[in-house]
This record gives structure tokens, sequence and C-alpha cells, in this order.
């Protein structure tokens, strides 16, 4: 297995579109392996393949306190939705920076496992949340792009200033 580079806001290729899985293979199941021990490692809940620079559209999530629970969700569809709930969000790929979302309270997704079969899951909380953060990675959206221009220039300011900081 292998610790994948994280990229960083405001990297360009965070705003690739991903596209879908077409073979659930051996290569895709070491990409879930490797984003799994990427995630962990970071500390994440959750990573898409957009963060480690690989466009298609695959996710991982562990929100278990155990961090022994990996979701795997290949080609995700949200297939339902209710409700809205604002939630206090992060990103591997904004590090350090948080702020509330608004999103769907409560989804149904729809999406491939990792031996390509089909599966449906409901979800709420910070599962729900996590999900959709996770889907707008591979629409090449990252959350900091929901927020105001105020708030995200501040941002990059921030950003820049540490750049520009002795490491
Ligand atoms: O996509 C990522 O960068 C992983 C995020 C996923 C996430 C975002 C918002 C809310 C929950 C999960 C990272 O896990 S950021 C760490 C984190 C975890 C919980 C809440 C806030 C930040
Ligand atoms: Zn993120």
């Amino acid at each position: 297995m292998a610790k994948l580079p994280i990229l960083l806001y405001p990297d360009p290729r965070l705003h690739t579109k991903a596209i879908p899985v077409k073979q659930v293979d051996d290569k895709i199941r070491q990409l879930i392996k490797d984003m799994g021990e990427t995630m962990y490692a970071a500390p994440g809940v959750g990573l898409a393949a957009t963060q480690v620079d690989v466009h298609q559209r695959i996710i991982v999530i562990d929100q278990s306190p155990t961090r022994d629970q990996l979701h795997v969700f290949i080609n995700p569809e949200i297939v339902e939705s209710a409700g809205v709930a604002d939630c206090e969000e992060g990103c591997l790929s904004v590090p350090g920076i948080y702020d509330k979302v608004t999103r769907a309270q409560n989804i149904r997704v729809r999406a491939l496992d990792e031996r390509g079969a089909s599966f449906e899951l409901a979800a709420d909380g910070l599962l729900a949340v996590c999900i959709q953060h996770e889907m707008d990675h591979l629409e090449g959206k990252v959350f900091v792009d929901k927020l105001s221009r105020l708030k995200r220039q501040r941002i990059l300011s921030k950003i820049k200033k540490r750049q520009r900081e002795p490491a």
C-alpha cells in the first residue's frame, strides 16, 4: 500500500471533473487501498480520488470511532435527498480552514462497491455530509468555493501568507 500526496487548494487540478470508472479491476482496488491508507494517515473522515490527482469517480469514507469501517463508493449518485442542514466542514485539501456549509440532511446514494456490485445506502448526519462533500470533489468543487467571495479571498491570503513563512 502507499500514502498518496494530497493536492492543496488552490491547485487547479482540484477543479477537474472526474470520469466514471469503466471497470472495477485490481488497479482500482489497489487505488482504493492507497486512498484508504492516505485518508487514515492524514487523518481524515473521507477522501475523493480527485484529491490524490486521480480523476475517476471514487470516494472512501470512514466516520466510525474505531476507524475500521471503510465505505467505498464507486460512481456514486445521489438518488434521493431530503431536508437541509448546516455543518462545520473542513477539507484535507484546505488544511486549517473550517466553515459552515449547507447541505441535504438525508440522502440515498447508489454506487458500486469494490467488487463492482451495485448497492444503495441511506445516510444522515456526518456520513451524509461527508458523502456530499466528497461527491463535490468529484465534480471539481472544493467546499471553500461555496463560501462568499470575501471569505474565499481571505482564505487565499492566509494560504499565500503561510507559503511565504519559513517551513
Ligand atoms: O474531503 C476531505 O478533505 C475529507 C474531509 C471530509 C469531511 C468534510 C466535512 C465534514 C466531514 C468530513 C476531512 O475529513 S476534513 C476533517 C474533518 C472532519 C470532520 C469535520 C470537519 C473536518
Ligand atoms: Zn475535502
